[in-house]
């Protein structure tokens, strides 16, 4: 470790020395930044493919000695970067001069947001290292245990959430799932993260960051200033649809448990929306469908009754990407992807998908149930995959997304065209809505899936950016937490949080992952803004809702033609590549997609006092 932190060092004190050329010290040369970029890509390809073997090792079988590993290994990815990161400072003179190759400038570019960069300190790099991969494994093995000792894990205490509209659904075990999970994952991650907060904010001052959330912001071609700017304004365009949705699910959970449980005119109490995070309120839908007795929109009876296991699921959702001309996965996918959650071993069931080797070496791995929820989430990940397979020859700098939305999203796109029509025609549904009131039914559907998520999509890293900045010291992580929830989600806790020793925010993966999430609140806007230019590719006319992309190479072609960039060109560039003549992530499509459900919802909310 050691060592690979002075090799840098040393090739930047030879490149700038006086011997090695007569020019005068910091001097670089456009091609001396050729020579730096074209070594980094091979450093950090060995890094990375180091970390992610390492990581996958732990996520697939958490143990001492794997989560040992995977400290070992993100620790000496963070301190090779932070290294290349401060060498990499003599080319800034070179920059916006057009001296240099346009793709060795944007690997400059690129580098200093390419990951967490480690403070100054080789223990405090180990440190922070140890706690970001325990945190990981914490949340993977967590269980929660009641009264009567009976312990239970995260998937079976979001099921009981689940359950929310079943006829004889007590909201008091609900709530019980609710705290248990929440008190348990929370103790244990509540002394870790300050710790890690100040670690990772050294790293991030290390390379000249404020703090990790203005390194964050600073990944989406604009400045961190522009882009919570750009973040706020896509907000204030959706909150009045998502206060809508608010206000009529508000009023039918009021008239299911009573306004003693469902105050009118406040907010929702946070376990009565079907998930742990009420980030997902589908499972609402049976309550709040408008027009009941249609057919389902869902396709969980029938991959049930049929039998479907994880690999059929995944097999269909295969089918999906290459009906638009992708290529199947390769073989290595279905021999090194994880499933279903193994027996015997801990694990972190939250879906992921992976390019381990950074050479079209793709897996998911996931816990995978017979459920429609579960089939969009296949989607969603294989989005990921696909990514990866079009762009695994670029200089691994640009394998990634055009920013981190764009490729959360692409699975979503897909499934958006997951339409009843086409579950229909793949045998998973016995008939598809054809008026207007079935179309009603499908989109609030969709609308408890999306536009429910907006407000938690923004507010996870809303939290994380003030906590980071400092904003919001470790005194009033849980405070704060449930302010924003409150205040953007208009969903509350039911009882106090804020003793000592509670972490709620810990209750989230990504929290205790270190994983950004501003990524999935513009994703779910640029998902709507992609489907709507693929349909146009496809020569869709009439209403979005009524469009799939399935089985067309025209839709296919723009979206394959993105993908490939990866990051190679500013996103700006990317989205007028699918979506020509569009450049800002722009709400309009998912408006224009909704819009018959907010005319419908609005005149249902009539007379309610909406908001909360
Ligand atoms: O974490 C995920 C994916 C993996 S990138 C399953 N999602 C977010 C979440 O679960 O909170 C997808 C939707 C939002
Ligand atoms: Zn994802």
């Amino acid at each position: 470790m050691v060592l690979r932190r002075i090799a840098p060092i040393l090739l930047a004190l030879l490149l700038t020395s006086p011997i090695a050329s007569a020019r005068p010290p910091n001097k670089a040369t456009p091609k001396e930044a050729a020579a730096f970029v074209k070594k980094a890509d091979a450093e950090l390809r060995r890094l990375w493919v180091a970390q992610s073997k390492a990581d996958w090792a732990k996520q697939t079988n958490i143990t001492p000695e794997t989560e040992a590993a995977a400290a070992a290994a993100g620790s000496a990815a963070m301190t090779w970067i932070t290294s290349a990161i401060k060498d990499a400072r003599r080319f800034e003179p070179l920059l916006k001069t057009g001296k240099l190759a346009p793709d060795v400038e944007r690997q400059l570019v690129l580098l200093r947001v390419a990951g967490q960069p480690a403070p100054d300190d080789a223990q405090k790099t180990k440190a922070l290292a140890e706690v970001m991969a325990g945190m990981d494994a914490e949340f993977g093995k967590a269980k929660a245990c009641d009264a009567e000792g009976t312990c239970r894990d995260l998937g079976e205490l979001d099921e009981i959430l689940s359950t929310v509209a079943s006829p004889g659904a007590d909201p008091a075990a609900l709530e019980a799932a609710w705290r248990q999970w929440h008190d348990t994952i929370g103790r244990t991650l509540a002394p870790m993260y300050p710790r890690f907060v100040a670690l990772a904010n050294e790293g991030s001052r290390a390379i000249g960051y404020r703090d990790v959330g203005e390194m964050w912001r600073s990944g989406y071609d604009m400045t961190p200033a522009e882009f919570e700017t750009t973040y706020r304004a896509l907000w204030e365009q959706v909150k009045p649809l998502y206060a809508s949705l608010h206000c009529y699910v508000r009023r039918r959970l009021s008239e299911r448990f009573g306004d003693a449980v469902v105050p009118k005119g406040g907010p929702i109490p946070a376990h009565l929306l079907g998930n742990m995070w009420a980030q997902d309120w589908t499972y609402l839908f049976p309550l709040l469908e408008p027009f009941p007795g249609r057919p389902r929109v869902d396709a969980t009876p029938a991959l049930v009754a049929q039998g479907y296991d994880a690999v059929r699921m995944v097999k269909l959702a295969e089918t999906f990407f290459t009906s638009l001309g992708m290529d199947p996965l390769p073989a290595t996918f279905w021999e090194r992807s994880m499933f279903v959650k193994p027996e015997g071993r801990e694990v972190v069931c939250h879906a992921s998908a992976w390019d381990v080797e950074y050479a079209n070496d793709l897996r998911i791995k996931m816990c995978i149930e017979p459920n429609h929820s579960d089939l969009i989430t296949i989607h969603h990940e294989l989005g990921h995959d696909y990514y990866y397979n079009h762009y695994y020859t670029a200089p691994v700098l640009f394998q990634t997304g055009a920013n981190d939305g764009f490729h959360e999203a692409i699975g979503d796109t897909l499934a958006l065209s997951v339409t009843p029509a086409y579950l229909k025609q793949v045998g998973l549904l016995d008939s598809v809505p054809v008026d207007d009131e079935g179309a009603l039914n499908q989109l609030m559907y969709l609308a408890l899936d999306k536009v429910a998520f907006l407000p938690w999509g923004l507010l996870v890293d809303q939290w994380r950016w003030d906590v980071f900045s400092g904003r919001t010291g470790p005194a009033d992580y849980t405070a704060r937490w449930w302010e924003l929830r409150r205040e953007l989600q208009g969903v509350a806790p039911s009882g106090d949080r804020t003793a000592a020793g509670l972490f709620d925010p810990g209750a989230k993966y990504h929290v205790a992952s270190n994983t950004p999430y501003a990524r999935y609140f513009l994703a779910t806007i640029l998902q709507f803004q992609f489907h709507r230019a693929l349909c146009k590719a496809r020569g869709h006319t009439g209403p979005l809702h009524t469009c799939s992309i399935y089985g067309s190479p025209e839709a296919g072609k723009p979206l394959r033609d993105m993908l490939r960039l990866g990051a190679s060109r500013p996103w700006q560039d990317a989205l007028s590549v699918v979506a020509p003549g569009e450049r800002a992530m722009d709400p309009s499509a998912l408006l224009a997609y909704f819009a018959p459900l907010k005319a419908w919802l609005d005149t249902q909310n009539e007379g309610q006092r909406c908001g909360w």
